[in-house]
């Protein structure tokens, strides 16, 4: 399988507000401590007064300058990559941020950073030919200018980063392993045969549009781990019932999904229509492979049937062993095709 190695991951993205004082005060506190040397001549007084004048303005430039080009590259090197993402995530993000807007601000960071570098070496350039004290102000000023007035443009730019990363925070991060998701109607023992199934109590990742998150744990398969996922509030309702971007949420999971593990309950918690209903429903959105299991055994089976016991543990094992073969039949389609 591929390796992946892009996550979503931001940094912290600074305003425009945030970004022009901690670039400006970093520098005049830089600038602060220079002090001209005191001179024996009153020409000597004034070459010391220039010398720490240039200095002071070119400090403030400089600090100024770098402060703003390394925060705004930062931002840029630190953000995740669209086009690097797994399938799953990128359909999750473009579900949850305009994509083209996200790349065009972080284009427009670069950018800037770029224009503030060339305006700082160009005014840096000017600033040691200067000769009055008031050209090295003004040279100052205007570099000052200049940056605030970049800053300004990306101003946008910066909010929707700022905006992207709230959004963004909510996306789980699964492994790249082979994949089972566990599907089926409330109270039918998703959970419980999650934990039959790994013996250890499931990570809890959170999932967008639902407020109990995707449940993620891990089982040994033939080579290696397999990673098996419970939906709570996502694959167990009908999904005329869900809006556009909960149905694109579901979506996504099939970029993960290995195969599919649909549970029932043959016990009276819903009429078995109500569950044939959503295993066709599923079955039909994500042409995986689909599993019936039949759970609760210990209470009541269908003969014919993969019969287990998330409680009593019976058929766990030979059930497993049959989404595995199901697991790696995939994995050997998956890898012959691409
Ligand atoms: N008798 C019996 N009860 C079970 C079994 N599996 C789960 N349950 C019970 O069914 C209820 C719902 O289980 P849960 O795993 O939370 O279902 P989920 O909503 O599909 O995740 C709980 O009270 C479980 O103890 C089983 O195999 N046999
Ligand atoms: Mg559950």
């Amino acid at each position: 399988m591929e390796e992946v190695t892009e996550r979503i991951r931001m940094p912290d993205v600074p305003t425009k507000k945030i970004l022009l004082d901690r670039a400006f005060s970093r520098a005049s506190k830089r600038a602060s401590v220079v002090r001209a040397a005191e001179g024996q001549t009153e020409e000597q007084e004034k070459r010391g007064r220039l010398w720490a004048a240039r200095e002071k303005e070119s400090i403030r430039i400089g600090i100024s300058g770098d402060v703003l080009v390394s925060e705004l590259q930062e931002v840029v090197t630190n953000t995740f990559s669209y086009d690097k993402l797994p399938p799953f995530q990128q359909d999750l993000v473009a579900v949850l941020v305009d994509v083209d807007r996200f790349k065009k601000a972080l284009g427009a960071l670069k950018w800037a950073a770029a224009e503030i570098g060339t305006q700082q070496s160009k005014y840096t350039g000017r600033l040691r030919n200067a000769r009055e004290f008031h050209t090295m102000n003004r040279l100052r000023i205007e570099f000052y200018g200049i940056a605030s007035a970049t800053v300004d443009k990306v101003k946008k730019d910066l909010a929707y980063l700022i905006e992207c990363k709230a959004m963004l925070t909510n996306v789980p991060n699964l492994k790249d392993l082979p994949t089972v998701v566990i599907a089926g109607l409330p109270n039918v023992g998703k959970s419980s045969l999650l934990a039959a199934l790994t013996g250890s109590r499931p990570e809890i990742q959170p999932y967008p549009f639902t407020t109990k998150g995707l449940m993620v744990s891990y089982a040994e398969g033939r080579y290696g781990d397999v990673q098996i996922v419970d939906t709570p509030g996502l694959l167990d309702r009908p999904l005329k019932d869900r809006n556009r971007i909960e149905k694109q949420a579901i979506a996504a999971l099939s970029h993960v999904a290995s195969v599919i593990v649909y549970v029932y309950d043959p016990t009276d918690t819903y009429p078995l229509e109500q569950q044939e209903a959503l295993y066709k429903e599923i079955k039909a959105t994500y042409k995986k492979p689909i599993i019936a299991v039949y759970n609760k055994c210990d209470v009541a089976r269908v003969e014919g049937t993969l019969a287990v016991s998330a409680v009593t543990r019976e058929g766990i094992e030979p059930m497993w062993q049959e989404v595995l073969r199901h697991v790696y039949r995939r994995e050997r389609v998956h890898s012959g095709s691409s």
